[in-house]
C-alpha cells in the first residue's frame, strides 16, 4: 500500500496565508510518504509580499528543491493553479524537474490510477479544457497587485469577506458539477476508472462527498476563518 498526501492553496508568500504554521506537518508527512502532491496555488504570485516576481520565483524554487531533496523516496508533484500559473515559475519548475529525479510538475492535472488531482479553478464557471487554457493564459504574465491593493485586501480579509465570498461563489453541488464536466471534457470521467478527485481553489472544504459515482475531497486553505487540512490520499 502506497502512502500519499495532498495539500492545496498554501498561497506561499501571501501574508494573509498561514502556510508557515503548517510546514512541520507537511515535512512529517512527506518523510514517510511515497507520493506528495502540491495541488495548486502553492505560490501566490498575485499577492506575494516579496520584492518582485524574481524574488518570489527564487523563494519558491528554494522551497521545492529543498523539499524534494530531503525526501528522495517520495515522488513530489506540483500541480499548478491560477495563482502560480506564472511564466518564469514554469521555466524554473521545468529546470528542477530535469535535475531532481523525484520531482515533477503538471500545468493542469495529475492522475495516479483511480485517483485524480487538479487545482479546481475549472469550478469558476463551466469550463472545457480549451476554456481553462484560455483562462490560465491570462495569469501567465499577471502583474503583482502591489502594496496598496494588498493593504486594502488585508482590511477586507480581516472583516471576513473572503469566507462569505467563497461560500457564496462555490456551493457544493455546482462546484462538483463543474469539476465533473471538465473531467468529462478531458476524457477522465467515471467510466474511465477515476473514482476519487482531490481539488482545492474554492477554499471551501469538501470531505468525501459522492457525486455521479465519484468521491470529492477539498482540504480548504490555511486562511483565517477557513478550515485547512493536509489530506491523506487513498491510491
Ligand atoms: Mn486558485
Amino acid at each position: 500500500m502506497q502512502s500519499a498526501y495532498v495539500v492545496s492553496d498554501l498561497h506561499m508568500f501571501c501574508r494573509r496565508s498561514r502556510w508557515e504554521i503548517h510546514l512541520p506537518a507537511l515535512h512529517a508527512a512527506a518523510a514517510g510518504a511515497d507520493l506528495f502532491v502540491f495541488n495548486g496555488d502553492s505560490v501566490d504570485f498575485k499577492w506575494s509580499s516579496l520584492p518582485g516576481e524574481e524574488a518570489t520565483i527564487r523563494a519558491a524554487m528554494d522551497f521545492f528543491r529543498d523539499f524534494a531533496e530531503r525526501y528522495p523516496a517520495c515522488q513530489v508533484h506540483v500541480n499548478l493553479g491560477n495563482h502560480d500559473y506564472n511564466h518564469g515559475f514554469i521555466i524554473a519548475l521545468d529546470q528542477l524537474a530535469r535535475e531532481q529525479r523525484n520531482f515533477s510538475w503538471h500545468p493542469f492535472y495529475l492522475r495516479v490510477g483511480r485517483t485524480f488531482f487538479l487545482h479546481g479553478d475549472v469550478a469558476n464557471r463551466k469550463m472545457s479544457h480549451r476554456r481553462l487554457k484560455r483562462y490560465r493564459s491570462r495569469w501567465l504574465h499577471h502583474r503583482n497587485q502591489g502594496a496598496l491593493k494588498n493593504r486594502m485586501y488585508d482590511a477586507a480579509f480581516r472583516a471576513g469577506a473572503h469566507v462569505a465570498v467563497a461560500r457564496m461563489a462555490f456551493p457544493h453541488r455546482r462546484t462538483l458539477r463543474r469539476v465533473m464536466a471538465y473531467l468529462e471534457d478531458i476524457g477522465h470521467c467515471g467510466e474511465t476508472g477515476v473514482d476519487r478527485v482531490y481539488f482545492g481553489h474554492t477554499h471551501v472544504p469538501v470531505s468525501g462527498v459522492r457525486y455521479n459515482g465519484v468521491t470529492f475531497h477539498n482540504g480548504g486553505a490555511p486562511m483565517e476563518g477557513v478550515d485547512f487540512k493536509l489530506l491523506e490520499v487513498q491510491l
